[in-house]
């Protein structure tokens, strides 16, 4: 189901221009971090607690149509929020790489799987390594399949 209603920006300043950039351009635009270069999606998921919907650019890191959601925060000791919301809602979240947005469900991922898909994820954004030998909390990866559409 298309996760529709209310949409409350980040309170980050960067993040909602990204958001906003990369949605008026269809992807076209604002689809890397700053200029690294590395490309970004921007994810779509539930409040848990207002309802509300939210977006969160994250590094791109696909592999057989299926993508890794990493929520590193940049190596911080504590989750990311929409780590919650995932959770709480695995089942409303939308994915957008490139110009439309499709529906996708989330798992987070363990043990060889979510190694298998860390290592990809290094891959494609290094920084991610240093981040996690920066905090004692494992870094959660969830992987996103996109649902077949509707039509
Ligand atoms: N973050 C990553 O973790 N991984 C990445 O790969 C990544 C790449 C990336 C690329 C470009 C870019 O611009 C940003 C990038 N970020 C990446 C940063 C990412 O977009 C997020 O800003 C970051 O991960 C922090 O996510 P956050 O959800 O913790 O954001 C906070 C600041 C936030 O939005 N807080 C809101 C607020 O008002 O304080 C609340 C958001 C929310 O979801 N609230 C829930 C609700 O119900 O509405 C309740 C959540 C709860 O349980 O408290």
């Amino acid at each position: 189901m298309p996760v529709d209603g209310e949409y409350q920006p980040s309170p980050a300043q960067w993040v909602r221009d990204q958001v906003e950039a990369y949605e008026r351009s269809g992807g076209r635009e604002a689809n890397t971090l700053r200029d690294t270069g590395l490309p970004v999606v921007i994810v779509t998921t539930r409040g848990n607690k207002s309802g509300k919907i939210r977006k969160t650019p994250l590094m791109r890191v696909e592999h057989g149509g299926k993508y890794a959601l990493v929520a590193s925060k940049g190596g911080a000791p504590t989750h990311p929020v929409w780590y919650y919301n995932l959770k709480a809602s695995p089942d409303a979240v939308m994915v957008q790489d490139g110009p439309e947005p499709f529906e996708a469900e989330v798992r987070e991922v363990t043990g060889d799987e979510r190694a298998a898909w860390w290592d990809r994820a290094v891959a494609a954004y290094p920084p991610y390594a240093e981040y996690q030998s920066n905090t004692d909390r494992e870094i959660p990866v969830f992987v996103a399949t996109p649902r077949p559409s509707a039509d």
